[in-house]
Formats: C-alpha cells, structure tokens, sequence
C-alpha cells in the first residue's frame, strides 16, 4: 500500500513536472526541439576573466568600483582574478557547446567614463569605432553579434550607486541620459556592419534586451493597465525605438516623464528627445531579437520610488507573489509561464522576428547536485516548447546562464549561477560539472526534453515545478 502510493506519488510529480514522455497532461504537442533550433551557455568577460590589470588591460568602471568600494560587494570581493579564464580560456571553450561574442557586457574603460560615461554622446561615437576592431578581426568567425547586453540593467548603475559600476545615484535623470546613448551606440555599430561588413561576413546582429514579465497584481483595469506600463517602462523602453514601426521611446514614456519634469519646474523633459532623423537610423536595427529572461513579478498601479526616478515615472509598484519558489538571488524568482507569456508579447508588440533567448538561469549557493536549477530548466524549456509549438513564437535558439560560477557583480561569489562548480579556493580553479550540465548536455545530445533527467533522485515535494 505504502509502495504503491509512494509509486502514483513519484508518477503526479513526475508528470506534473512533465519529465514523462508523452504524458497527456503536460500539454506539450512534442518534447524535440525544432530543426536548426541553436543550444548554447553563456558567460561574460567581466565575470570569470580576472587579469584585471595584464596585458595592457586597462582599468575599467568594475575594476574602479569594486576596488573602490568592497563593501558594496555582498562579499567584499572582486573579480581580479574571478575565474582566471583569461588564463584558463582554453577549458572553458571546450566546454562551451555553442557560442557567438557580446561585444558589450558592462566593462566600459574607466576613462570613457570619466568623460560622463554613457551619459557623453561622444562614448557612441568610440562604441563604433571599439565595434569596427571586432567586425575586422572576429567577423569571419563570428556570425551572431550582440552589440550591447541588458542596457536596461546599465542604467540602473546610474541610478543606484549600490547596484553596480559607475555607481551614480543620479536617478531619473542620468539613467535617462545614459540609455539615449546607449541606443545610438547600438545604432551605429548596426549601421558600420551593414554598410561594410555584411556584405562578406554574412552574419546577423542584435542588442540583448531584458526584463521580467509584468503580471497585473490583481485582475482590476488599473493594475492591468500598471502591467502594460511596466512592460512599456521597463522593455518597450529599449524595444520600441528599435523593433515597433514608428521607432522612438514608447508614447506613454515621454507623456508621463513630460508631465512629471513639468510639475518639478523644470523646462524640458528628463527623457532626452530623439530627433527624426535619429528615429530613423535606430529603428529597425536588429537582424533578430536577443532576449534575457530569468522572472516575473507583479505589476500594481501606484507610485512609488525617488523623485525623480524611472520607477516614480512609471506609476508601477512591482512585487512577489509568495507563493513562487525562490533562488538564492532575491530578485529571481521561479515561475515558468511568466517566459511563455512574455514571448507572445513580444510577438504580438513587435512581430514575429526570429528570436534567440541569450540568458535563462538560476542561482543557488553552490554544490554539485542542483536539482532546483535543473527543475528551472526543464520547466522554462517546457513553456519554450509550448510558446513555440502552441503560440508559434518564433524562437531559434536557447542559451542558458552560466557556463562556470563567477563574479555576480554586486552579489560577489555568493550566488552561483553556472552549470559548471569553480573552486574559488584552487588557484588552478578547477571546473567540475554540476548535475545541471550532465541534463543539460542530454537535451542538447537529444536535441528534445528527454523524459527522467531527474530520474533516481525524485525530487521531494517542495520541489514541485509550478506550471
Ligand atoms: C543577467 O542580468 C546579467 O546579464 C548577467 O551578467 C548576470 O550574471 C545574470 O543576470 C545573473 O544575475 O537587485 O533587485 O535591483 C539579469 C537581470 C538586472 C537582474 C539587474 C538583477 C538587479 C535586481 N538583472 N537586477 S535588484
């Protein structure tokens, strides 16, 4: 009796988190991934190269702020060293199974930031000569270029001087100054490769864009409307002046910034204005859509946030529902629908443009049986499969954050995010591979959610997946 109910136990928890083949509830039309359909695992040079200060590298804002301020790192930590990739490059591209080059992941050189940063047009200017060295030396082998990755995250340092480098608490006002570049940077290496480099190259390029999905809190008008202002604020923002047909920020964006700069006496809006003419030279710059998603969170109409700030400009308050399993990151949460339901947003704001989701991933405290970060993704490569099958969502590949362990910006070693274990301890840094790689490894191999990756250790209840 206690057998065979521990056995229909182990078969709902099975099929509730889909892991069985065929099984009819977890309303997949198929578990293979389409032909052609691209894997990859993803990394970035801050976060694992160390060599901060060898072979005529320069200081960077990272460099700058870490150094500068330990004690805004989580763990008083830096990432001179990080990974030592800069040394150990060699293993960590064995590793890889798929890769393209981000050109920009946040390291902006300490002296273009003590010209103003993002803030100083000029810095676009320097962004497309820095492009013009990597379409000449890397273009031939490289042919999925992302020219910048979550501008959106970048600006927040802006903002918040605890959240990362530059560390400037100028909100609302910087960060809106900051972003206005950042798209004509983008703009203008898009335009370099296709007037010079496209032609022989052939590759495709792209800006990886993130945000949450914005859930209405409640199902009230005002929470709803909250919602779409939160998607509008918090990705339409850098989506719109690229991928929507008339270019631009998002109407609703400079109405709300408008009237608030007003009210504050000022004379203009805080949100720097594009002129038509650079309306024009940004939209339409992507040969594909880049996307990172890791969460969802709630959207409530009300204010909230400094003045100024983007998060006062919005009139969102986001939240949590309890209820979603949590990471070791506090801000990321697990919930798998919230990915289905951004894509066919995307899809239904900006067309079906084919699709690459750059990051997905989840953090934990370490150790080699990460069961949770499997569960994470099994689930959100389900909903994938239905946005795919189900939605038509036009997606092409998948690359899962992170390759190895490493320095998580603000939150120092103490998250971990890799399919990889980095021994921070080792000087030689030795990489084992966690259970997640070994799963992961067999769908790429399957090129399918094969059934049992999680077979011989079934999770414990509190480990259900939430669909
Ligand atoms: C990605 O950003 C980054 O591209 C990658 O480098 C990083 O390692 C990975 O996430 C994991 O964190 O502290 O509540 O204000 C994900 C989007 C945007 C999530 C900034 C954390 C700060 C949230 N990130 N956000 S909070």
């Amino acid at each position: 009796m206690a057998a065979t109910a521990s056995l229909a136990l182990a078969a709902a928890l099975l099929s509730l988190a889909g892991l069985s083949r065929g099984s009819p509830q977890d309303g997949l039309p198929s578990r293979d991934f389409p032909p052609g359909f691209m894997f990859g695992a993803a990394t970035a040079a801050f976060q694992i190269e160390g060599a901060w200060n060898l072979s005529g590298k320069g200081e960077n804002i990272w460099d700058r702020w870490t150094h500068q301020h330990p004690e805004w790192v989580a763990d008083g930590s830096n990432a001179d060293v990080a990974c030592d990739s800069f040394h150990r490059f060699k293993e960590d591209v064995q590793a890889l199974v798929d890769t393209g080059v981000t050109m920009f992941h946040w390291d902006l050189p300490q002296p273009l930031q003590d010209l103003g940063g993002w803030t100083n047009p000029v810095v676009a200017d320097y962004f497309e000569d820095y492009a013009r060295i990597l379409f000449r030396h890397f273009g031939d082998r490289v042919k999925y270029w992302i020219t910048i990755n979550e501008p959106a995250s970048i600006i927040e340092s802006y903002a918040n001087s605890r959240l990362g480098a530059p560390g400037l608490d100028e909100h609302g006002v910087a960060d809106y100054q900051a972003s206005h570049t950042l798209l004509k940077a983008h703009a203008k290496a898009y335009h370099l490769y296709d007037k010079y480099f496209r032609k022989t190259q052939k590759g495709r390029v792209s800006i990886t864009l993130n945000s949450a999905w914005h859930e209405p809190r409640t199902n009230s008008q005002e929470d709803r409307q909250a919602a779409e202002r939160a998607r509008q604020f918090y990705f339409g923002y850098w989506a719109h002046p690229i991928y929507s047909k008339i270019g631009d920020y998002p109407a609703v964006m400079k109405e709300r910034i408008m009237r608030n700069s007003l009210a504050e006496g000022r004379f203009r809006s805080r949100l720097p204005e594009f002129s038509p003419q650079w309306v024009k030279f940004i939209r339409g710059t992507a040969d594909f859509f880049a996307y990172n998603h890791y969460t969802t969170r709630y959207a409530a109409s009300g204010t909230q946030g400094e003045i100024p700030s983007l998060q006062r400009d919005s009139g969102v308050i986001r939240s949590y529902d309890p209820k979603w399993p949590s990471s070791a990151s506090s801000w990321l949460k697990v919930v798998p629908w919230g990915l289905r339901k951004m894509l066919n947003w995307i899809k239904k704001e900006y067309g079906n443009l084919p699709l690459l989701i750059t990051e997905n991933g989840f953090s934990d405290h370490g150790g080699l049986h990460d069961k949770d970060r499997i569960n994470y993704f099994v689930s959100y490569l389900q909903e994938l499969l239905k946005a795919i099958y189900i939605d038509k969502c036009n997606v092409f590949g998948y690359t899962a954050w992170s390759l190895v362990d490493n320095f998580e910006w603000a939150r120092g070693y103490t998250e971990k995010f890799g399919i990889y274990q980095v021994n921070f301890t080792d000087p030689n840094r030795a990489r084992i591979p966690k259970d997640s790689a070994q799963a992961l490894r067999k769908i790429i191999k399957h090129r399918a959610l094969v059934p049992n990756l999680l077979q011989g250790e079934m999770p414990e209840p509190r480990v259900v997946l939430v669909t």
